[in-house]
């Protein structure tokens, strides 16, 4: 399978974040992707650059204003004071319920809270350049599989930052533009009337079923920690079954932390049906990988050999398909388990 690596991915390269009231190094770390491009190569998979321009899809997928935002954040915040440009900032003060969104305050700190779900996701000096050359990589994903060209029926984004809690106009868990959302528009562009989304990240991929949720071209479907218990918390519910034209083309199903691995292909097996009864033309996996049993954050307990089990699975529902790596903190073993997913679903 051809994999569109994101040779830019290190610009991005985030400090700290915050746990438990303390500063900690970041789980979202540049080596994450190394170890993957590092298994893929020496298991003979082939990479390739990016050939498409995500200019034109990002601005179906982002409003404009967060686009706007995220490309000139770096030069914003290192312009509001002086040194600015030795430390990443972090928001402190979000516009919830009663307060407004609509008016951009100057101050950068207050605009980045208006961008942002969490203060989890550290800006760094090349996320911009990081995160766009990511959505390009997942846009020649998808248009290579939509051109079905030299009977590619698959292709692998292998690209960080992650996208899946980026919604229409924020960021958040570790999340700057949505990857997933960009293979699956650009999937929809080129020709497919409908496109599935299959996330089987740790977590609930809020900003993509955001994206979505009012449309019934797109299907979301996500298996994921409880959000009573698990990150992102307010979002990723089983009552969440879309709106309007887009009612019955969203499916949650959350799993208690701590649940089998035999529990996770139960419900993985639920979703794969719902795929195959939508009858969509493409398949999108937001391919995280932090539900493997030793991820440093998550509460999950697939094993390697899982991940190669999982592919095969998404192998079976037979769909043109494009993967998009999202989270995975146990950085060593990420290369083993993506390249088992590929392999698995390249066996079936
Ligand atoms: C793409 C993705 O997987 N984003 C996840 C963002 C999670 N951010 C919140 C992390 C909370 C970490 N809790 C640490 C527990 C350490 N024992
Ligand atoms: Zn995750």
């Amino acid at each position: 399978m051809i994999t569109f690596f994101n040779d830019s991915h290190q610009a991005h390269a985030p400090e700290f974040e915050f746990f438990r009231g303390e500063r900690v190094p970041c789980f979202e770390t540049p080596a994450r992707a190394d170890h993957v491009k590092a298994s893929l190569v020496a298991r003979g998979h082939a990479l390739q650059r990016s050939q498409t321009d995500s200019a034109a899809v990002l601005s179906r997928v982002h409003s404009p204003r967060y686009l706007a935002f995220l490309e000139n954040a770096w030069r914003d915040w290192c312009g509001q004071a002086p040194g600015n440009e030795q430390r990443q900032p972090f928001p402190s003060v979000w516009p919830v319920r009663s307060l407004r969104s609509d008016i951009e305050p100057l101050d950068f700190v207050a605009r980045l809270g208006l961008y942002s779900m969490d203060n989890g996701s550290p800006l760094a000096a090349g996320t911009w350049t990081a995160a766009r050359a990511g959505a390009d990589a997942a846009a020649s994903a998808a248009t290579l599989v939509a051109a079905g060209k030299n009977g590619e029926r698959a292709a692998f984004c292998c690209s960080r930052p992650p996208g899946h809690h980026a919604g229409a106009d924020f960021m958040g868990g570790y999340c700057f533009l949505n990857n997933a959302a960009v293979a699956a528009q650009t999937l929809l562009d080129a020709g497919a009337a409908r496109v599935a989304i299959l996330d089987v990240d740790y977590h609930h991929g809020n900003g993509t079923q955001s994206i979505f949720y009012d449309r019934a071209d797109v299907l979301f479907v996500s298996l994921h920690g409880d959000p009573l218990t698990e990150y992102p918390f307010y979002l990723g519910h089983a009552d969440e079954t879309g709106s309007g034209n887009g009612t019955g083309f969203n499916l949650n199903l959350p799993l208690s932390a701590g649940c089998t691995a035999e529990h996770w292909f139960d419900a993985l097996e639920h979703a794969c049906l719902r795929i195959t009864r939508f009858g969509g033309d493409a398949l999108v996996v937001s391919l995280g990988l932090d539900t493997f049993a030793e991820d440093p954050i998550s509460k999950f307990a697939l094993q390697s050999a899982d991940f190669t089990r999982l592919g095969k699975r998404l192998g079976a529902v037979g769909l043109p398909t494009v993967f998009v790596l999202e989270g995975g903190y146990a950085a060593v073993a990420l290369g083993t388990n993506a390249a088992n997913v590929i392999e698995g679903f390249e066996d079936f």
